[in-house]
């Protein structure tokens, strides 16, 4: 029986992938590495770091640890200055629609997203009060596919794993959701999230009945 949905952000309530493709091209360009809106699809559900990591092998670059860090924080200011601009309108369709389905239902919702920037993201799109759980990149030590980030999700909710469901677009995040014992969603394409118990294109088509078919 399934108690709590636990949300991925980015590309499944919001789609932040092309703010992230504009802040990351600008630090590429700076850099002299040429980066690709296909490269940037590896960059989905990745942590920050890692993103730079995968930027810098593009480019066959090594930096040290401290310079790594300053050109992770420029990437993320300028980041900021976009998602600080978001609005409501930016909630991918079907989204709040499922939410308000699943709390008129008594279904507790969790986010569990890698992203340090959720709460402001969440601000933003007016999300904030739907949640009773927010786990977000400053709650976590082990990034997606280790499943800490749904287990601490389903522990603050107090939920049995095996009653949660959890809504994602990234390979890494399903591998998790099933390595934590949860039922998965994936949002994307088949090909990908093949693993995923089942797999839309986006929460707009989802519902209570679909859910409960899991
Ligand atoms: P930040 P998710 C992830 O969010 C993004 O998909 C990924 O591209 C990004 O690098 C990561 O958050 C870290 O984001 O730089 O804001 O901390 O999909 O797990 O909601
Ligand atoms: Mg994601």
């Amino acid at each position: 029986m399934i108690k709590a949905c636990i949300f991925d952000l980015d590309g499944v309530i919001v789609d932040t992938a092309r703010y992230h493709f504009i802040a990351w091209k600008k630090l590429a360009e700076e850099l002299g590495i040429d980066f690709t809106e296909k490269d940037n699809e590896r960059l989905k559900g990745v942590s920050r770091m890692r993103s730079l990591d995968i930027l810098l092998e593009l480019g066959s670059l090594e930096l040290p640890q401290q310079k790594k860090e300053e050109l992770a924080q420029k990437k993320n200011e300028n980041y900021r200055s976009y998602i600080l601009k978001m609005t409501p309108d930016e909630i991918l369709p079907g989204a709040l629609d499922f939410i308000r389905e699943l709390k008129n239902n008594d279904l507790l919702i969790a986010l569990g997203s890698a992203s340090k920037n959720a709460m402001t993201i969440l601000d933003r799109l007016e999300l904030t009060p739907w949640f009773d759980a927010i786990i977000d990149g400053t709650k976590v030590s082990a990034a997606k596919p280790d499943p800490e980030v749904f287990l601490k999700g389903a522990e603050a909710l107090k939920v049995d794993p095996k009653n949660c469901v959890v809504f994602e677009d990234a390979e890494a995040g399903v591998e998790a959701a099933l390595r934590g014992g949860m039922k998965c969603v994936g949002i994307g394409s088949a090909q990908t999230l093949g693993k995923a118990h089942l797999v839309v294109e986006g929460l707009n088509e989802m519902n209570l009945n679909k859910l409960n078919q899991l």
